[in-house]
Order: C-alpha cells, then sequence, then structure tokens
C-alpha cells in the first residue's frame, strides 16, 4: 500500500522522529524522565499516529527496524541531557515474541553509549499475554542487564492482576482512562487508590497518565502517587525543545 511504501521509504531516509513527554514527581513537580514517542509527518500523507504505523510495521514485520531507529534518536538524545533522567521506551507486542528483541536492544544501548539501568520499556498486558514464554524470557534477561520494565495502560487489559503475580515488572503506569476522571468520578478514585496500595505492597513503583489539570495532580498527591505524566506537565516535544524544557525544569 502507499502508507507502507511510505514508512519504509522514512524509516530508510531516517525520518521518522521521536518526542519526549515530561515524567515528574508529582509531591514537587520535579523531572525524573521522559517517554519517547514516535512522531511522523510525510510530505503527502501529513501527520500519521504511532497507533497506525507501529501496528503496520507490526503487521509488515519491520517493527524491529522502526523501533531499532527510534530507540538509536531516543538514546542520543538521552545522553544530551543534562541530568541522568531515565528514558522510557515503548515495546510492541511483535517485539516481545521475538527472542532476538533483547539482543536488538541491548546492542543499540551499546552503540549509543547510554546505560542500560538509564532505560525503562513499557510493555502492555496484551503484549504480555500474547506469547508469554518467550515475553518472560525477554524480561528477565532484560532486567538483569538493568533495563527496568513498566506496565503500561495499566488496569484496561485483561486479567491484570494475575499478570502481576506472574511477572517481574518494575512499574505501573495507570492508564489515563481511571486518572482523567479522578476529581468527579469516586469509581475511578476508589479503583486509583487501590492500584497505588497495590502497588505499595508489591515493590512496584507507580505513574499516573494523562494528568490534564492540577486538580488531578492534588488528588494523586493526596492519594501518595509517586509519579506522573500528562499534558498539565508537558506535551511530547522534539528533542530541542525537551531540551529547552529541562532548563526550565528542574
Ligand atoms: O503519543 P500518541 O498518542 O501518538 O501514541 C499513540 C500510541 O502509539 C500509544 O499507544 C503509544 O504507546 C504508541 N507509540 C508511540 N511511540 C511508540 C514507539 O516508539 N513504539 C511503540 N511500540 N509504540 C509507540
Ligand atoms: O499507550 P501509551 O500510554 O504509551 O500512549 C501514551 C499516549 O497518551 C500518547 O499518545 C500521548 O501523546 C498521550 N498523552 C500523554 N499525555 C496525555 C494527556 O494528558 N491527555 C491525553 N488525552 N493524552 C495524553
Ligand atoms: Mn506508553
Ligand atoms: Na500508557
Amino acid at each position: 500500500t502507499q502508507l507502507e511504501q511510505a514508512l519504509r521509504n522514512a524509516i530508510i531516509a531516517d525520518a521518522v522522529d521521536v518526542h519526549f513527554q515530561p515524567i515528574v514527581r508529582i509531591s514537587d513537580g520535579g523531572v525524573v524522565g521522559f517517554e519517547a514517542l514516535a512522531r511522523w509527518i510525510d510530505a503527502d500523507l501529513g501527520f500519521v499516529s504511532p497507533a497506525v504505523f507501529v501496528p503496520l510495521a507490526e503487521e509488515r514485520g519491520f517493527i524491529d527496524a522502526l523501533s531499532e531507529t527510534l530507540l538509536r534518536k531516543a538514546a542520543e538524545a538521552a545522553l544530551s541531557w543534562p541530568r541522568e533522567l531515565f528514558l522510557s521506551f515503548n515495546l510492541s507486542s511483535a517485539q516481545l515474541m521475538d527472542p532476538g528483541t533483547t539482543e536488538t536492544i541491548l546492542a543499540t544501548l551499546a552503540r549509543v553509549g547510554l546505560d542500560p539501568y538509564r532505560l525503562e520499556l513499557e510493555i502492555t498486558e496484551t503484549a504480555v499475554m500474547t506469547s508469554a514464554d518467550t515475553a518472560q524470557r525477554i524480561i528477565t534477561d532484560l532486567r538483569q542487564q538493568g533495563v527496568r520494565i513498566s506496565l503500561d495502560d495499566f488496569g484496561t487489559g485483561q486479567s491484570s492482576l494475575g499478570r502481576l503475580r506472574d511477572f517481574t515488572f518494575d512499574k505501573v503506569k495507570i492508564d489515563r482512562a481511571f486518572v482523567s476522571r479522578i476529581t468527579t468520578d469516586r469509581a475511578s478514585e476508589h479503583i486509583v487508590k487501590a492500584i497505588i496500595a497495590m502497588c505499595d505492597g508489591l515493590n512496584l513503583a507507580v505513574v499516573a497518565e494523562g494528568i490534564e489539570e492540577k486538580a488531578d495532580a492534588d488528588k494523586l498527591n493526596e492519594l501518595g502517587c509517586a509519579m506522573g505524566q500528562g499534558y498539565y506537565y508537558g506535551r511530547p516535544a522534539d528533542s530541542a525543545a525537551t531540551l529547552r524544557y529541562l532548563q526550565e525544569h528542574y
């Protein structure tokens, strides 16, 4: 298709970019890391969402090439940051089914010179489910090298609690579906509260996603949620804007 060909060309031309969204300590707003988010604007097609082109690359079998490019760019940007903040990078489900993923990631980090301790990989429950044995192997091997694993979009997948018992994660990212309603919907507040308590008990770090208003941040702080992310703190921005953001925020 036209889209597929355009994406292949963009990867070869190094035209797929990566933006960064801050992740902060909710108690004082201090920046602790950034999530890398792929961005692509095609000359003919205009803006194409990664929600479209990542699944396409998976389906057509070139997610490895795309992801390697993105991780390289993200890691290079992370090296330019004035502080040793963590870099959070999304891993797709196809990558968790591929035993070669561990080596690809570690090789990219080594080439760029980013310490594995600074990398976090965001994976979803659905991705872990599709190929549990391979996924577990990849997670175990990468964690052994210092890479941390976050469970992304927590609360929206299937049998979430079982995943937490059977797999080893370092962090849980509470889906914005709950966070966005936290000040207006009692049920959402209770769910978020329960997730935070559970993560405390399981020794998992926790991040609330999709914080858009100060009131959300205040409520999450009151509930003891340590980290947050969302438009209230900052939108995804390119690497130059991210460096400026870091000069203006501590
Ligand atoms: O930021 P945005 O709404 O455009 O992201 C849409 C979706 O694309 C999200 O689910 C996000 O996790 C995913 N995504 C963004 N960048 C990447 C990437 O580099 N790799 C993978 N696998 N998914 C990504
Ligand atoms: O699936 P994942 O959680 O990786 O994707 C994160 C998505 O959420 C990205 O598309 C990102 O642009 C988007 N996002 C980040 N912060 C906010 C926010 O405060 N509100 C909304 N609606 N989307 C957000
Ligand atoms: Mn994510
Ligand atoms: Na998420």
